[in-house]
């Protein structure tokens, strides 16, 4: 009987949480953990709320990274599943991406700068970003919610990018799913003015 009212009360402490799909983000950094699910606090044991918090991780809000205010332009990037999509070519400089996320699950945006995807370091499915040669990283904005946008801002000079969404989730079953290996990653290349 009280396995049940535990998992009752898991429920109920799930159920607080809107827009969990139960997909769980393995990528959070240690800022992304959702801080306010504390609604459900109170009601239950301590051993209740940590069985319940294991798969109630959601993504993280959108953290816009940079100054847009100082771009020389903007571009416009959609992640879904699964596909990173903007334009191939482009001005370099401080530019601008105004990112959707069309998808049904969270998403993040990695640049790098490199010729192709397949050039790229991986390891358990994610890109090893502590590979990459040094100055190969530009920047990323961290995964936001789907059907929410994001902002960020970065100096590109004249070169050859890989734009790639480096998330690994775990499904209920336990099966993790690389993001970039499902194929969210795309190349663009940026030239200077005539
Ligand atoms: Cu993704």
């Amino acid at each position: 009987m009280a396995v049940v009212m535990v998992a009752l009360l898991a429920l109920l402490a799930l159920a607080g949480c809107e827009q969990d799909d139960g997909a769980t983000v393995t990528e959070l950094e240690a800022g992304d953990t959702r801080t306010g699910s504390g609604s459900a606090s109170g009601t239950h044991t301590g051993s209740a709320s940590g069985s319940a918090s294991a798969s109630a991780t959601v993504a993280a809000a959108c953290e816009p990274v940079g100054d847009a205010g100082s771009a020389d332009s903007t571009q416009s990037v959609v992640l879904d599943e699964w596909s990173v999509d903007l334009d191939s070519d482009f001005s370099a400089g401080t530019v601008t991406f105004e990112i959707q996320n069309a998808g049904q699950e969270a998403h993040e945006l990695v640049i790098v700068q490199a010729s192709d995807a397949a050039s790229l370091p991986v390891q358990d499915g994610k890109v090893d970003e502590e590979a990459l040669d040094e100055g190969q990283f530009i920047g990323e904005v961290g995964a936001f919610p789907s059907g929410e946008s994001c902002m960020g801002t970065f100096d590109l000079e004249p070169a050859d990018y890989v734009f790639f969404c480096n998330l690994v989730e775990e499904d209920a079953d336990g099966t993790l799913r690389s993001h970039f290996e499902e194929g969210m990653h795309t190349e663009v290349s940026t030239h200077g003015m005539a």
